[in-house]
């Protein structure tokens, strides 16, 4: 069974509905058609700069061969393109990521935002869960333990299972024993159209697929939310300047760390307090 393809004018509660049985969902038409081709020209624009395979992002071995030989990464995408703050206040995106995160911490702010692209001839990635970062926190208590992180796969144009689209093991979210290796014939492909977002919990197994073209590249963005109480993939808060952020709304400065974590109502201590926003 493939995980749901639902458009973005259904009721948040039809999405959360199916974001929570299967862990994922495609969201049809989530973004503005405008604003992902700026984000697309802009990423494609800087992409020249980057070098494929290289560990751009401070990562070791094992980094590269998660990231794969043959895939472009990079973050800071608010550095290339205004259209990144906007994408941040998607209304949608926001509504979900406030039901699944916030039982859990008084904000969340970014995980990473990354360009994603993965070229031509790329074996797949291995199948992995994103909450695996922060496995103290995923991993006790599992499948009970909180949803550390919500991940978007956004599409910046058409992407097919040939070109590499993101595969998903529907259900892996609620398998009882978290290291159960997933077999990849377990796995989905999330061909989606530009625009169209996969949506999926940290706790869902997944990974990017291969790309089978013999000269196209994939084309995807990845941004995801964490718990305001741990720490992110991407550095956001001093890759932005509070001059940077200066025009753009309370959420996308909270997002991006410029704010203070305030963990009402629920327990715990102020953290990452900034002199701008005393709590
Ligand atoms: O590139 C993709 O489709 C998925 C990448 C991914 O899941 C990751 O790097 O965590
Ligand atoms: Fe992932």
């Amino acid at each position: 069974m493939a995980i749901q393809e639902i458009s973005a004018n259904a009721p948040l509660n039809t999405l959360l509905t199916a974001l929570r049985e299967d862990g994922g969902l495609i969201i049809k038409g989530l973004f503005d058609p405008a604003v992902i081709q700026t984000m697309d020209a802009a990423i494609t624009a800087a992409a020249i700069d980057f070098q494929a395979g290289a560990a751009t992002q401070g990562l070791g071995e094992d980094g590269k061969a998660f990231v794969g030989n043959n895939t472009i990464r990079f973050s800071s995408l608010g550095k290339i393109s205004p259209a990144y703050f906007h994408m941040l206040d998607n209304p949608i995106y926001a509504a979900l990521a406030d039901a699944v995160l916030l039982p859990h911490c008084g904000s969340y702010w970014v995980n990473t935002a990354q360009a994603m692209l993965i070229g031509p001839g790329s074996a797949a990635q291995v199948l992995h869960r994103d909450c695996g970062n922060w496995p103290y926190v995923s991993e006790t208590n599992w499948p009970d333990s909180p949803e550390a992180t919500l991940s978007a796969m956004i599409a910046l144009h058409d992407i097919t299972d040939e070109l590499g689209a993101t595969r998903v093991v529907p259900g892996s979210h609620l398998w009882p024993d978290y290291q159960q290796q997933a077999d990849a014939s377990l796995s989905y492909p999330a061909e989606m159209q530009a625009g169209d977002a996969l949506i999926y919990s940290g706790k869902l197994i997944h990974g990017g697929g291969a790309n089978q073209t013999a000269d196209l590249w994939r084309r995807a963005m990845h941004l995801s939310f964490v718990l305001g109480w741990l720490t992110p993939e991407e550095s956001s808060p001093i890759d932005y300047t509070d001059a940077d952020l200066a025009q753009q709304s309370p959420r996308v400065q909270r997002l991006l760390g410029h704010r203070s974590y305030d963990p009402r109502p629920h327990r715990g201590g102020g953290l990452w307090l900034r002199h701008v926003d005393p709590i």
